[in-house]
């Protein structure tokens, strides 16, 4: 392992910013989890779960770039593939606390973000021309996107009288299609421009990544909190 990190390496330093971070939002999910009614507790766990298993890719993306200097692409997309599901069913788990939602909201969003990130390995590995790769990656985020806005999960949500859950639910539709489209635009600047240089793509992913990951979670934790506190 190479624990140098020099004062100037901005990239490496934001690398090591996040996994603390990430870290810290951990031990928070996981604590705070007492304060909420047993019903938000499976999605404080979730929360958890999310920005351990960033954590824990985070300390080696931070040793392939601090060593390398190149892009830990691989790590990137393990992570990705454990986390934008968990990710997605945190819309399934929040209407749950408070709806009975039936399961297939729960398989399409879990389908439809592992279909979006397969396509995307397979264009960043070789399996598949990376041109080609985008668009079907594309169209499975429109499905998620569409579900969420238009399809059953957002019928469901309208229908709540509980506008904790109703506020949560709306900023995680934001971040899902506003905070989210930096990656894909990373993957376009990358294979469809010239690309941009790997320091840059990388900063720009993990600062999406705080919001992605961290702030996705606090949206959740701040509505438990007040959904349970509203009834204590
Ligand atoms: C914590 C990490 C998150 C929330 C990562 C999200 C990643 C995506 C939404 C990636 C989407 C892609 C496309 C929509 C098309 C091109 C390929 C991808 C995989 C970059």
């Amino acid at each position: 392992m190479n624990y140098i990190l020099p004062a100037d390496d901005y990239v490496g330093i934001s690398f090591w910013l996040i996994s603390m971070a990430l870290v810290a939002a951990t031990a928070f999910f996981f604590i705070e989890r007492d304060r909420v009614a047993g019903k938000w507790k499976t999605s404080l766990t979730v929360s958890g779960l999310v920005t351990l298993i960033a954590a824990v890719h985070y300390f080696y993306m931070r040793e392939v770039w601090v060593s390398t200097g190149e892009s830990p692409t691989a790590f990137r997309y393990i992570d990705w593939l454990l986390t934008v599901p968990l990710l997605m069913i945190e819309f399934y788990l929040i209407l749950s606390a408070v709806a009975k939602v039936p399961g297939g909201v729960f398989w399409r969003l879990l389908v439809g973000s592992v279909v979006m990130l397969g396509f995307g390995f397979a264009g960043e590995t070789g399996m598949m021309a990376a041109k080609l790769a985008f668009w079907p990656a594309m169209a499975a985020w429109g499905f998620i996107i569409w579900e969420i806005f238009k399809g059953e999960a957002s019928q469901i949500n309208a229908g709540l009288s509980n506008d904790h859950v109703q506020k949560a639910y709306r900023t995680m539709t934001l971040l899902v299609t506003v905070g989210w489209a930096i990656y894909p635009l990373g993957y376009f600047i990358g294979y469809f421009t010239g690309g941009a240089d790997a320091g840059t793509m990388n900063i720009i992913y993990n600062i999406a990544d705080v919001w992605n990951k961290i702030a996705f979670g606090v949206v959740i934790w701040a509505a438990a909190v007040a959904d349970t506190e509203s009834k204590a």
